[in-house]
């Protein structure tokens, strides 16, 4: 039987980890993310928050992942994931906001307090929480202050050790209709019943197709790096013919290495091979991210050329072959895409055009595309830095057992459904290209990528900037997208829009047109129109326009 909630105890455990007067937190896109040292009382606080959404689920297994995926080794960050796998509900995430910035000890207690009343909360129900960390050098002290969050509350904690943190999703979701293992055994159970389920769904979805060549994995130097590794010993184990990699990048002991030119975000932002890879023409090659929820894939050309393969091709080359399968199967299945306003307007046009799928667009984070997703039978969502899934609906996963309804759900099984996973993307899209036999040249060419460029602008405030229109129209400051407009009518097939970031300090400036050289000009005028106009601060950069 659990106690009731001990305020007493919390008051003196958070005394020895208070609040930083000067810091105001905002719980975003991606949870708290900021500078490391500045985070001891927020996990500490989270550790409280977990408990009371598991008292308030009636004891439902509440996830916590402490990561700062693609930022700087110096950063670290925290989310909560509910019973589902999914992102914290959205109200929660304004009481996360309030029991961070509450100053004293007394401060904090009365937050408790309203958040038990609002919500009807049963004091005297047990919690549990299951936790996990990235490879950051601060990892481990984070963790410290979450337990003594969850301790304070009276909370059960399991700690998962490393972990991805699609990992931590997957494993949050089943602790939630499956079994529970037994004490002491959470972090092991956690890996083998991930590597179990992927290696086996792959082998289903590959059938007897031939191999292709190996794939050069950039892991960032973080966690995806001994978790592919594991990953790809269990599917050799089951067949040590379908699937190679060589993972680089995988130093996940020396300091300073983790997303160092290296990684997702620095691939796709600077649409360059990672340090460490040296590309020949026939590699096929990927990066991930720092937690290893993004992949973007990528080649270069005989003659040089970086060909990039973001989310907005993992999304297309998806719905092009579920889309394919669903006709063959002659099933009644609406397949849906979701996009946000950074998708790149050509990967628009041939999901519309071609492929004739509904697409929409939503703001970022992964919450909006999930739940937009959810909308379908079949709904595909990829982030174009390629963080996405697949969510497969119940009717589509117990259709009739023909061949192409077999594959079908050999996918389902394949993609991890509770979030975007890096691992599991990378086996999804090996599988199709599998089936297809398609290279990565083959795949490429779907269609054709318009020029595009993301630029950051730092500004002085960015919470001025308020958006509508999934983000693409500016309503504040006032006047500013009246002459973002005015700049984006002088080029050909011109696009642009400004947003501040959920998870930097910094606004975002996203531009596409006809050629490079307009893309460029366009987003570098834009950036600048933004740094003059509206707060700009720490020198104009040279490149702006
Ligand atoms: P912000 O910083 O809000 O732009 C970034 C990504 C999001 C999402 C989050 C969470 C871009 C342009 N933005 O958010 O898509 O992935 O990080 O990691 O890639
Ligand atoms: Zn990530």
């Amino acid at each position: 039987m659990a106690q009731i909630i001990d305020y007493n105890k919390i008051k003196e455990a958070s005394a020895k980890h208070p609040k930083l007067k000067e810091i105001n937190y905002t719980y975003g896109t991606a949870g708290f993310r900021m500078k490391a040292e500045y985070l001891e009382s927020v996990i500490f606080r989270v550790g409280i928050l977990a408990g009371l959404r598991s008292k308030k689920l009636n004891s439902k297994v509440i996830g916590i992942m402490v990561t700062a995926s693609h930022n700087p080794e110096a950063d670290n960050g925290v989310k909560l994931v509910d019973p589902n796998g999914e992102m914290l509900e959205q109200r929660w995430e304004g009481y996360a906001t309030q029991l961070a910035n509450a100053q004293s000890e007394e401060d904090l207690i009365t937050v408790i307090k309203s958040i038990v009343s609002q919500n009807e909360i049963d004091e005297s129900k047990n919690a549990i929480v299951v936790y996990a960390r990235d490879t950051r050098p601060s990892g481990p002290k984070l963790i410290a202050a979450l337990e003594d969050g969850i301790k304070a509350i009276n909370a059960v904690g399991e700690n998962l050790g490393i972990k991805t943190t699609p990992q931590l999703h997957y494993f949050t979701n089943y602790l939630n209709c499956c079994e529970k293992p037994a004490e002491g055994r959470y972090e092991e159970l956690a890996d083998k019943l991930y590597y179990e389920k992927f290696a086996n769904a792959f082998y289903k979805a590959v059938g007897d197709n031939q191999r292709l060549s190996t794939v050069y994995i950039d892991a960032a130097n973080g966690v995806g790096a001994p978790k592919l590794r594991e990953l790809t010993e269990w599917i050799n184990k089951i067949n040590d013919n379908i699937f190679k990699v060589t993972i680089i990048n995988d130093d996940i002991n020396a300091r300073g290495k983790l997303n160092f030119q290296c990684g997702a975000d620095y691939v796709k932002t600077g649409q360059n091979p990672p340090l460490g890879l040296n590309l020949a023409c026939e590699h096929r090659a990927a990066s991930l991210d720092g937690d290893a929820d993004r992949i973007v894939f990528y080649y270069v050309e005989e003659d040089g050329t970086f060909r990039l393969l973001d989310g907005d091709k993992i999304a297309a080359l998806s719905a092009g072959f579920i889309i394919e399968l669903v006709k063959t199967a002659g099933l009644d299945i609406n397949v849906g895409v979701v996009q946000t306003a950074y998708a790149n307007g050509s990967s628009t046009a041939y999901l519309e055009e071609e492929l004739k799928v509904p697409v929409s667009c939503v703001p970022t984070g992964v919450k909006h595309l999930h739940h937009k997703a959810q909308e379908y039978d079949v709904g595909v969502y990829f982030e174009a830095n390629g963080h996405g899934t697949i969510l497969f609906s119940s009717e589509a996963r117990t259709a009739e057992q023909e061949k192409a309804v077999k594959k079908l759900q050999a996918l389902s099984e394949l993609i991890n459904q509770t979030v975007g996973d890096a691992l599991s993307d990378l086996l999804f899209v090996e599988s199709i290209l599998m089936n297809r036999q398609w290279s990565f040249q083959k795949w490429n060419s779907i269609y054709t990528d318009m020029p595009n460029r993301l630029v950051k602008v730092v500004v002085s405030n960015r919470h001025i900037f308020k958006t509508t229109n999934a983000e693409r129209t500016l309503v504040e400051p006032k006047g500013l997208q009246e002459k973002i407009d005015k700049l984006v009518a002088q080029y050909k097939n011109g696009r642009s829009f400004v947003r501040p970031s959920g998870t930097e300090d910094v606004v975002r400036v996203y531009a596409e047109a006809s050629t490079r050289e307009d893309c460029d000009e366009l987003a570098f005028k834009v950036a600048g129109l933004v740094y003059d106009e509206a707060g700009g601060t720490g020198g104009r950069p040279s490149e702006f326009l």
